[in-house]
């Protein structure tokens, strides 16, 4: 028998929107604990909700609270999470340790995943997803995200990914794991800060429909896995690619000399490009995670009247 439901507390605000067969956005919380500082990060994350609702559905915030999976949260959950102290970074792997421990963690991108589609939940919204690192071929450095996205069955809404990364090889990889990546209102695939990364995506789709024709044509031919919705950063909030270059490399090296190893690599990046560009690559991250919830409502919303057919 299958006992997952034992282990998961899915919020009032969720079930009825479950229940109802209404739209419904997941979203992470390595983001909330790991991707900003406090207190942005909560009011980054109430923002994301509210936007989900102001679009029409449910919002979704997933993390592990005191070995408890939560799909929604509270606002003592959220404090717990932004505030970060013991939350650990719980990707594919460390899931049943943290939960068989009674400890606490911020989901990743592959994480969130895993319960949102044990939740029922198939549209989830970020800011970057993890990738083949620089310097792979001799780090194997490659992201759990990339394997999780192979084979759970749903789409992430994302501004591409931050060239922390080696974008070329990270779309490499989606197309031998059989990942479509589809640019939204772009040609291009885009690099988290910026519009372009010099990538090319398959191919462009210009509505929230077309992509949830696209996601539901997908997973009605059991073609298992999940879907990259890459969503370029709105023009007016870029930021300046130089000052970003210039932290990235910067921030390589320094990983380098101090020998950051494992999962610590991404978030050392993410903190150290922080800490070197300020406020730049902060303002630019929360316009981006915006306007990504706001586009997977929208595919959320045009999903579910799909299936309402
Ligand atoms: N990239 C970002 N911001 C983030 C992350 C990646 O620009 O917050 C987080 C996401 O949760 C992602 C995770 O799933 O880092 C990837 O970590 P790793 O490379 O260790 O798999
Ligand atoms: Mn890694």
């Amino acid at each position: 028998m299958n006992r997952f439901t034992d282990y998961i507390d899915i919020s009032g605000e969720v079930l009825n929107a479950l229940r109802s067969y209404d739209p419904i956005v997941a979203l992470e919380s390595t983001i909330i604990s790991h991707g900003m500082p406090y207190p942005d990060n909560i009011a980054t994350a109430l923002e994301l909700e509210q936007i989900i609702r102001d679009n029409g559905a449910t919002p979704a915030t997933i993390a592990i609270i005191d070995g408890r999976i939560k799909i929604g949260i509270t606002s003592e959950e959220l404090e717990i999470l932004a505030q970060a102290k013991d939350v650990a970074k719980v990707s594919r792997r460390d899931i049943p340790s943290i939960i068989a421990l009674g400890k606490s963690g911020a989901t990743t991108v592959a994480s969130t995943m895993i319960f949102a589609q044990l939740a029922g939940i198939n549209i989830f919204a970020t800011g970057g997803i993890g990738g083949v690192h620089r310097g792979a071929e001799v780090s194997f450095d490659i992201s759990a995200d990339l394997t999780e996205l192979a084979q759970t069955n749903v789409a992430v809404v994302c501004a591409g990914v931050k060239s922390i990364l080696d974008i070329g090889k990270t779309l490499e990889k989606l197309e031998t794991l059989g990942v479509p990546v589809l640019g939204y209102l772009s040609e291009e695939f885009p690099s988290f800060y910026t519009r372009k990364s010099g990538f090319h995506v398959d191919y462009r789709f210009n509505t929230p429909k077309e992509c949830a024709m696209m996601l539901k044509t997908k997973w009605d031919l059991n073609l298992d896995g999940g879907v990259v919705v890459a969503n370029p950063i709105p023009a007016e909030y870029e930021a300046n690619e130089d000052i970003i270059n210039n932290a990235i490399n910067q921030a390589l090296s320094e990983a380098e000399k101090l020998q950051i190893k494992g999962k610590e690599v991404t978030p050392f990046m993410l903190a150290k490009v922080k800490e070197l560009t300020g406020g730049e690559s902060l303002e630019a991250n929360i316009a981006l995670v915006r306007n990504n919830a706001a586009l997977a409502a929208q595919i959320a919303v045009e999903y579910c009247k799909l299936n309402e057919k």
